[in-house]
């Protein structure tokens, strides 16, 4: 599986630093929601699901998290650290993030609005379906 990390242009000076995210400009889709995710609780271990059409792009604004990724192949499990960082994740992935630091907050731009029929939450049909898509 690629895995596509996504680095962006990180405006900095004695100030600080400043990182811009624009459609159509380094993002590969159109933004339609935007959700983070904070105040994650020890040891918590969350996502466990796959998107059918779903594309999204995380980024840890701050501290840092773990993402498992599966695509019904391989497993890759990567840190993610780097405000200035992005993964992109595809539709027919497996997810799981964990290993949240207690200062953690997690950013997803993703290309869609909400909606739960588009959630696999079982493992099992996630295998079938991608197995019938290979
Ligand atoms: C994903 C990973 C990285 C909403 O009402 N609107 C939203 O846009 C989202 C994302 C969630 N929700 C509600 C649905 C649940 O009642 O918020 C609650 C928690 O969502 P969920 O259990 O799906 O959260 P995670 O952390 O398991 O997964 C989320 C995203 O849902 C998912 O698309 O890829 O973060």
């Amino acid at each position: 599986m690629e895995i596509k990390l996504i680095q962006f242009q990180s405006h900095g000076d004695e100030r600080g630093s400043l990182v811009s995210l624009e459609q159509n400009n380094g993002i590969p889709f159109d933004i339609k929601r935007v959700y983070y995710l904070f105040d994650t609780k020890d040891k918590v271990r969350r996502g466990y699901h796959a998107h059918k059409k779903l594309k999204q792009l995380a980024v840890v604004l701050k501290g840092s998290c773990r993402f498992l990724l599966d695509d019904g192949t391989e497993k890759i499990e990567l840190l993610l650290d780097n405000p200035a960082q992005g993964i992109f994740i595809e539709s027919f992935v497996w997810r799981e993030m964990f290993d949240f630091s207690e200062d953690c907050v997690l950013m997803v731009l993703a290309d869609s609005i909400y909606d739960e029929s588009d959630y696999i939450r079982d493992y099992e049909e996630f295998i079938k379906v991608s197995k019938n898509d290979t």
